[in-house]
């Protein structure tokens, strides 16, 4: 992973390049020597949280006061890069973790909630996982019908999410219920409450070395002391998907550069017609492409990084960056699996596997097309929904 055409790495730090290359070797040594059969197993790899924790992928921009690294916007960006050029699953389960768990907990948490859960997460002894989507509104949230309603002792909580990263694995849920009100919460709900199960999605062909389920709840016995106190409206999450849809944004570029290395080094050795097939025009065309949309989706990530440092990334900029480099990735994974002819379907190489991933990705955390519309609503004014 090194492409850098427009020497982009001239305005990063040391540190930033430092961060980068711990998780590069992270990801070399312990994911892409496994990634394949635990795909194809369906299986999530053995022990990943405790190491993204020691490796400080897990909330790296909290403060380290609750067991984060206080590391800046691109330091996140940057590992979310290098950890889905492992793949995606594995980004998935650090900016599940990093940004929809930890990040609502440092935000809208009470004193107590955030040093109860903050540094467990941040060390991956504890997993969360993160409920807003219900079965009948995923685009749509501000449908949802999960409830809360307060008995005076505790809150009583009734409703079901789906399509949950980690849920099957996780040892709390940051869940978003209304209340009685009609406004929006977020309870910490916590693995072992009555009422409270996780079942497990299964035969999955995406995302295959993700855990991925249901969180339902049946009449589960919430403690006040795990209601968020700061949040009272759909703000609340959005604003957590805003830190999530930026290190996706971030994270996408290391699955393309995985394949456009790929298809580089295979096209400059495999032979055709007697010269490498790199020498024919229609092959360049598409490598000349591929490091051309990757320039410019680090352009986009690089700017929007600084934004964000300075508090001031507006969420349709990123929306707008989560569309684009998902959308530069995905084709990318596609006609870099071409380049490699036959040899692109086998999981020796990572195209098939990124390509499928990112069939979740361009889905979730709003969809290509949902991204569109709040471009449309951020430059029109006209809600069109
Ligand atoms: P709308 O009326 O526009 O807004 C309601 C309130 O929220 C505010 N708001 C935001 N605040 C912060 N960040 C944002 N991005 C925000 N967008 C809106 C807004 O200002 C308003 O505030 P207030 O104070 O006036 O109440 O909301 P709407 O109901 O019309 O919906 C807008 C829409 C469609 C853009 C939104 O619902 C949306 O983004 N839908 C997509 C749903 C989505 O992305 N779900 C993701 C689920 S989590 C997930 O997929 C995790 S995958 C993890 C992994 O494995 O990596
Ligand atoms: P729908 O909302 O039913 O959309 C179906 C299609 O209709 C899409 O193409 C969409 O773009 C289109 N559409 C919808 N509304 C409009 C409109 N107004 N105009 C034009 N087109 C429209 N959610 C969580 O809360 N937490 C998680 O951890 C989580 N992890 C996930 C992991 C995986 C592997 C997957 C696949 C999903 C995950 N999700 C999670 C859910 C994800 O956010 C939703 O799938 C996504 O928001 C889309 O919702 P939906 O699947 O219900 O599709």
């Amino acid at each position: 992973m090194a492409t850098d055409y427009y020497q982009i790495d001239e305005l990063l730090t040391e540190e930033h390049k430092l961060i980068r290359q711990s998780v590069r070797d992270f990801v070399n040594q312990e994911i892409k020597p496994v990634i394949d059969e635990m795909a194809h197993k369906h299986k999530d790899i053995p022990g990943l949280m405790p190491k993204l924790g020691a490796i400080g992928a897990l909330g790296p921009y909290i403060p380290e006061e609750y067991g984060g690294a206080g590391l800046d916007q691109i330091s996140y960006g940057l590992i979310m890069q290098e950890l889905e050029a492992g793949d995606s699953a594995v980004r998935s389960s650090a900016s599940v973790q990093s940004s929809l768990v930890m990040f609502p907990i440092y935000s809208f948490g009470s004193e107590e909630q955030k040093r109860k859960y903050l540094p467990q997460l941040a060390s991956g002894e504890m997993i969360g996982c993160f409920g807003l989507t219900e079965p009948n509104h995923g685009s749509n949230p501000a449908g949802m019908e999960t409830r809360i309603v307060d008995k005076g002792s505790h809150f009583l909580l009734n409703g079901a999410k789906m399509w949950i990263t980690n849920s099957p694995i996780a040892d709390i849920a940051v869940v978003w219920a209304r209340d009685e009100e009609g406004k929006v919460r977020g309870v910490i709900v916590e693995r072992g409450m009555d009422g409270f199960t996780t079942p497990e999605t299964h035969n999955k062909w995406s995302l295959r070395a993700s855990k991925t389920g249901e969180l339902v709840f049946e009449n589960v016995e919430i403690p006040k002391e795990n209601v968020l106190p700061a949040v009272q409206s759909l703000r609340g999450p959005l604003s957590c998907l805003n830190s999530a849809r930026y290190g996706i944004s971030w994270g996408v570029i290391g699955a393309a550069i995985d394949c456009y290395e790929t298809a580089l080094k295979y096209a400059q050795e495999r032979q055709q017609f007697g010269k490498p097939i790199a020498s024919f025009q229609l092959q360049q065309k598409k490598l000349a492409e591929f490091v051309t949309e990757i320039t410019k989706a680090q352009l986009l990530c690089w700017r929007l990084g600084t934004l964000k440092n300075e508090d001031k990334a507006t969420p349709a900029q990123i929306s707008m960056a989560k569309r684009n480099n998902v959308k530069m990735a995905i084709d990318i994974a596609r006609e870099s699996r071409q380049i490699m002819g036959g040899m692109g379907i086998v999981g020796d190489y990572p195209m098939m596997r990124h390509a499928a991933n990112l069939e979740s990705v361009i889905t979730y955390e709003g969809t290509h097309d949902v991204h569109l519309l709040i471009t449309g609503h951020d430059i029109t004014g006209i809600n069109a929904f």
